[in-house]
């Protein structure tokens, strides 16, 4: 990176978008993609039948969602605690089967999206009403810290979605090791992992035809043009995705398809373009049973059971502290 000059950012995306495009090679940060928009594309990416992730554990929650609730259920009752709740349509398999059973718990879902919990709190009521919900707004770690004083019973926390894959492995361990931190002895923690595959399988994941996923990546440049006051022209870039059988590792990039400067007013920043230039949006790592294990060990986790589907295409792990 260039040597930096007194600048002052007026919000960490400003600073990370500055810190990204003047680094070689050139990068930036997969969240913040999830703006209004973002959050759209990523719902209408969960929908398209190239991503297989969200209907392979949808069928893992539905096949098994006796086996799970049973796993989770505490004589005492517990609390389930999910981060990134989104819209629920996943863990609502879970709710039904538990309220079926007249299990004790709460539902706490976190989300960083007030909108996002509104919107659950309300299907919630309509469609589960049996189900104690006490919505949680703010960020993972901030809740986390604040539910860790909460001992009175047993906390279940939830991660769907294979969230965990849009981190390197170092930052893997490290949220894997806040979330230990937060665990009492007899607490669970459920993960989706997405798994390794036929490589084309995951290629076709990240490069639908339709495009969604194109849209997705470049919310980053648009984010820039209206927040930071840039003027990216979209179609100078291609959306190139790769993925690497050996380390489990797809990669997002953003191409550019020619020479080019973009100005970036806020930034006070002019950024160059060789032709075939790269910027590395995203990675969603793929991983087996040893990679998982790894990351638990280093976390200070052990992994206690875990759920398939037929083709073990993905998988949830069930994981405590050692
Ligand atoms: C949220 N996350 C797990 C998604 C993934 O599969 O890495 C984000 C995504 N990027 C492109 N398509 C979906």
């Amino acid at each position: 990176m260039k040597n930096a000059p007194e600048i002052t950012f007026d919000s960490a995306f400003a600073e990370d978008t500055y810190k990204g495009l003047n680094s070689d090679p050139k990068f930036l940060l997969s969240k913040y993609i999830y703006d209004k928009n973002g959050d759209k594309l990523f719902q209408k990416i969960m929908d398209m039948p190239e991503y297989y992730l969200t209907s392979c554990e949808f069928d893992i929650l539905k096949l098994n969602a006796e086996n799970i609730a049973d796993s989770f259920s505490s004589e005492n009752g517990f609390d389930l605690i999910e981060l990134g709740a989104g819209d629920g349509k996943k863990t609502k398999i879970l709710l039904k089967e538990m309220v079926e059973k007249g299990y004790n718990f709460d539902y706490l879902p976190v989300d960083i999206s007030q909108n996002v919990l509104d919107e659950l709190e309300n299907s919630l009521k309509e469609e589960i009403p049996e189900a104690s919900v006490k919505v949680q707004q703010g960020t993972y770690f901030k809740t986390l810290e604040k539910l860790s004083e909460y001992n009175s019973r047993k906390k279940v926390i939830l991660v769907l979605g294979s969230n965990i894959g849009n981190l390197s492995h170092k930052d893997a361990v490290d949220f894997l090791n806040n979330i230990r931190n937060a665990m009492s002895p007899e607490d669970m923690l459920f993960m989706g992992f997405d798994q390794k595959k036929h490589p084309q399988k995951i290629l076709d994941a990240y490069n639908d035809p339709s495009g969604i996923t194109e849209d997705f990546n470049k919310n980053l440049l648009v984010r820039i043009n209206s927040e930071l006051d840039g003027d990216f022209n979209l179609n100078n870039f291609l959306h190139w995705e790769t993925y690497d059988p050996e380390t489990g590792t797809a990669k997002s990039f953003l191409v550019s398809k020619k020479v080019q400067e973009v100005n970036i007013k806020k930034l006070d920043l002019q950024i160059h373009f060789d032709a075939w230039e790269t910027i590395h949006t995203e990675i969603s790592q793929k991983y087996d049973d040893s990679v998982v294990k790894w990351l638990a060990d280093e976390a200070g986790l052990s992994v206690e059971k875990s759920f398939g589907d037929k083709e073990n295409c993905y998988k949830n792990y069930i994981f405590r502290r050692q």
